[in-house]
Parts: C-alpha cells; sequence; structure tokens
C-alpha cells in the first residue's frame, strides 16, 4: 500500500467534519472470525441460500441455528482486534462518527463503539416467528433447537436479516442519512458484494476503502488502501482532527 495513498487518505479524513463507515466480515477477520467469501470463509462449507435465508430456517431451523451457534462460539472466544478499537477511540475523540456496520458479531460494541447501526441484525439478539418476542442471549447451546418462545412456545430464530429479507427500516433510514451527511465514507472490509448495504458506497461524497484485495468500487473511491484493518485504522485514524492539516509534502524519491 502506497504512502502516499495513506497520506491522502489521513488528511480527508482529518479535515473531515464528520465521518461514517461502513464496515462487513473482513475488520473481523483478524479477530480470527472467518469471512464469508474469503479462504475458509463462513459460507465455505454452505451456500448462503442453505443457511441465511427464511426458507432454509423454515427448512430446517435445526441446521441453521447449529451455525449461529458455532459462529457464536467463535466469536465469544475471539477479541475485539486494533481494527475495532481504533473506531472506538476515534469515535470517542472526535464524537462525528457514525459506525454501519454489516457485522452480526457484536464485537464493534465490544470494542467500545456506541454509535452503531446494525444493518443486518445482531447475532446475540433473538426474535420469536410467532409472537415477535425478542430478548438478548449469550448462550452457546440450547436443551432443544430451535429453542422455543418463552411466551408463546414458537420457535425462536436469530433476529438477523437474512437474504431476501427487509433491513431494518428505520436502521437502514439512519444508515442512508449518515452516509448523506458524512464528508468521508471509510469502507472496511466488505467484499461490496450484498446489497442495498453496497449501494452506500456510491452514495457517499468522498468515500475511502481499507482492504487487502480489490473491489468493484476500488477503482472509483477517492483512496483505496491495500491492506488489513488492524493495522491501517490505527495508523490513518489515529493523527486526530486538525482542519488545517495539508497535504504532507510527498515522499523525496529513494
Ligand atoms: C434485500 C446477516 C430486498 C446474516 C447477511 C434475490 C432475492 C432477494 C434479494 C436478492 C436477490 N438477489 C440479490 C438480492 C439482494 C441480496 C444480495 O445482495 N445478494 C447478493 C449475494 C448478491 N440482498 C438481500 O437479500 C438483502 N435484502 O435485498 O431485501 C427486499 C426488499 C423488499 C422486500 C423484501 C426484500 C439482505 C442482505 C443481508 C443478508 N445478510 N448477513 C448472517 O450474518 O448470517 S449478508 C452477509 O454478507 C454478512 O452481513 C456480511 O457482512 C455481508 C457482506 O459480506 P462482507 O461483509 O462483504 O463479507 P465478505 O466475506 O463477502 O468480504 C470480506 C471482505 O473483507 C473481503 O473483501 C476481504 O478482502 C476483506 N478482508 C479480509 N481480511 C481483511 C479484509 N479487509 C480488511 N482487513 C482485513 N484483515
Ligand atoms: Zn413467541
Amino acid at each position: 500500500m502506497s504512502e502516499l495513498a495513506l497520506a491522502e487518505a489521513r488528511r480527508l479524513v482529518a479535515a473531515a467534519e464528520s465521518l461514517a463507515v461502513l464496515t462487513g466480515a473482513g475488520i473481523s477477520a483478524e479477530s480470527g472470525i472467518p469471512t464469508f467469501r474469503g479462504p475458509g470463509g463462513l459460507w465455505r462449507n454452505f451456500r448462503p441460500e442453505h443457511l441465511a435465508t427464511p426458507e432454509a430456517f423454515a427448512q430446517d431451523p435445526r441446521t441453521v441455528w447449529e451455525w449461529y451457534l458455532w459462529r457464536r462460539a467463535a466469536i465469544a472466544a475471539a477479541e475485539p482486534n486494533a481494527g475495532h478499537r481504533a473506531l472506538a477511540e476515534y469515535e470517542r475523540q472526535q464524537g462525528r462518527c457514525t459506525l454501519i456496520t454489516q457485522n452480526v458479531d457484536g464485537l464493534h460494541d465490544r470494542a467500545g463503539s456506541r454509535r452503531i447501526l446494525k444493518v443486518h441484525g445482531d447475532l446475540w439478539q433473538e426474535r420469536c416467528t410467532g409472537c415477535g418476542h425478542q430478548r438478548r442471549s449469550h448462550a452457546l447451546a440450547y436443551p432443544a433447537l430451535p429453542p422455543p418462545c418463552p411466551e408463546c412456545g414458537a420457535p425462536l430464530r436469530p433476529a438477523v436479516v437474512w437474504f431476501g429479507e427487509s433491513l431494518p427500516r428505520v436502521v437502514w433510514a439512519e444508515a442512508e442519512r449518515a452516509v448523506a451527511q458524512a464528508d468521508v465514507l471509510l469502507v472496511v472490509g466488505t467484499a461490496a458484494q450484498v446489497y442495498p448495504a453496497a449501494g452506500l458506497i456510491t452514495r457517499a461524497r468522498c468515500a475511502i476503502e481499507v482492504n487487502p484485495t480489490p473491489t468493484p468500487f476500488s477503482s472509483h473511491v477517492a483512496v483505496a488502501l491495500a491492506g488489513p484493518a488492524g493495522e491501517l485504522l490505527p495508523a490513518l485514524l489515529g493523527g486526530g482532527r486538525d482542519k488545517m492539516t495539508t497535504c504532507p509534502p510527498p515522499i523525496p524519491p529513494a
């Protein structure tokens, strides 16, 4: 990744009045959580349609629950990484940051981020398919799958957004507003293939991508930083805000 690209990205962030961030599974990769489409990815042994859809749950709720409980166990054993922490620290110091995440793992919460818009739901939240009863749960196993609703006995499901399901309306509207109002959208660790979340990138006034691998948006963003979030976010966000920041002098040729 070029030092010039990082310097330009730092300049854009330092000059930004408000920042929005869109994260995907890649920001949790350095915590040891497999991504969806990468090597050894979460989808590797399954096709998304076979697990993360209402049809799959209707057909085989037990297998779907086993997959989510397996993911809960992996996440419970993991820790937020330097990328999660850099975002939380930036929000704490600068305040003007809205974090939009496609992730359901809760690692941003555990890193200390507060203003989080979970556009694909939360793996640690459950919802009744019968009466709509909601609860938070950190269970890694249940005596029976699917677990019955404590209110009406109908099957509980993970309160995540499956393919073919709408995103939570209020959360999504807030995410759209945050991107529209932000001077810079930081796009971190997403292959940008899942919509409508990926569509937020085209609506940004100025986007900076952090990803070791090119995505369909890499050639359209202001700066594409090719590298891991755990390394680049601390370098990018660590400097705090300084409106007078000017672009540092170009690196003298070696
Ligand atoms: C909707 C929650 C409409 C569950 C997820 C047919 C029917 C219906 C809809 C569709 C359809 N065909 C297409 C669609 C739209 C569909 C879609 O986009 N499909 C894709 C596959 C084409 N979208 C939907 O269905 C959405 N709903 O459209 O509703 C509607 C309207 C009205 C009425 C009814 C319906 C709902 C989509 C939400 C699906 N749920 N997750 C769960 O987690 O189990 S999606 C899932 O993918 C996760 O949320 C994940 O975050 C997300 C996106 O993946 P990424 O985060 O990008 O992860 P990925 O592995 O792909 O990439 C990781 C990246 O990280 C890579 O680029 C890698 O290079 C990078 N990386 C790796 N290491 C690092 C790193 N980056 C930085 N640092 C590192 N160290
Ligand atoms: Zn119920």
